[in-house]
């Protein structure tokens, strides 16, 4: 049975694609790259760098820029996105998350996170939420990100949980992929059909829902 749960951030936790979106659509304006919706999509649970590939690769210009310049560009980014998320809140709490947050530690299940953000302590501070995770996955020294098995397989490592007894829960088909390839239990949030847990959205989440649907 399932004794931790391992935490994606964005788009689970708190809403911060809105401001990874709008510093790159910035980066992307100054090289002059169409910024569309597909794209500003295809970017979600990617690393920083990856991210940038991709942003370059939807014109075809991966050749154009040499890695100094793609890391200042990067940098760029981090800075914008940095200043942004500075100002974020337990208001910016997901809604229904702070609840599912308290009925996990409620009943002692061991938490922990899973994001592809290298920003992911500072933003847990300043939602207030440090304290639920026993646990955060540093993104740095991950081989390959998600849907790679990597992030999950370590985060139940950090639980010192064997993967079957260890819950994911995630907003992205790379992040369903990796949960599911780590033989974890997936949680869904969205319109995610590989997920083994599936709800619409955050504020459906809870045990009950979750038992519910294992029966
Ligand atoms: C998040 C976002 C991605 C972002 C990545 C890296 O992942 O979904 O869009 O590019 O982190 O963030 P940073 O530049 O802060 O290291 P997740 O795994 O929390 O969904
Ligand atoms: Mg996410």
């Amino acid at each position: 049975d399932i004794k931790g749960f391992a935490f994606d951030l964005d788009g689970v936790i708190a809403d911060t694609a809105k401001f990874h979106s709008q510093a790159w659509h910035n980066i992307a304006d100054q090289i002059k790259v169409t910024w569309t919706p597909t794209l500003a999509a295809s970017l979600k649970g990617v690393s920083r760098m990856d991210s940038l590939e991709l942003i370059l690769e939807s014109v075809n210009r991966q050749a154009d820029f040499s890695l100094a310049e793609k890391q200042a560009l990067a940098e760029q980014k981090n800075n914008e996105y940095q200043l942004l998320i500075a100002k974020l809140t337990p208001n910016d709490i997901l809604p229904g998350i702070q609840a599912f947050l308290d009925e996990l530690r409620q009943h002692d299940y061991r938490l922990v996170l899973a994001s592809a953000s290298k920003n992911a302590p500072g933003i847990l501070e300043n939602l207030k939420v440090t304290e639920y995770f026993a646990a955060i996955v540093d993104p740095g020294l991950l081989k390959a990100g998600k849907p790679d098995p990597e992030i999950f397989e370590k985060a139940a490592q950090a639980l010192h949980l064997p993967t079957n007894h260890v819950a994911g829960i995630e907003d992205s088909a790379a992040g369903i992929q990796s949960i599911n390839a780590a033989g974890e239990l997936s949680i869904g949030i969205g319109d995610l059909p590989e997920a083994q847990i599936q709800f619409d959205t955050t504020n459906e989440v809870s045990l009950a829902g979750i038992r519910a649907q294992l029966d």
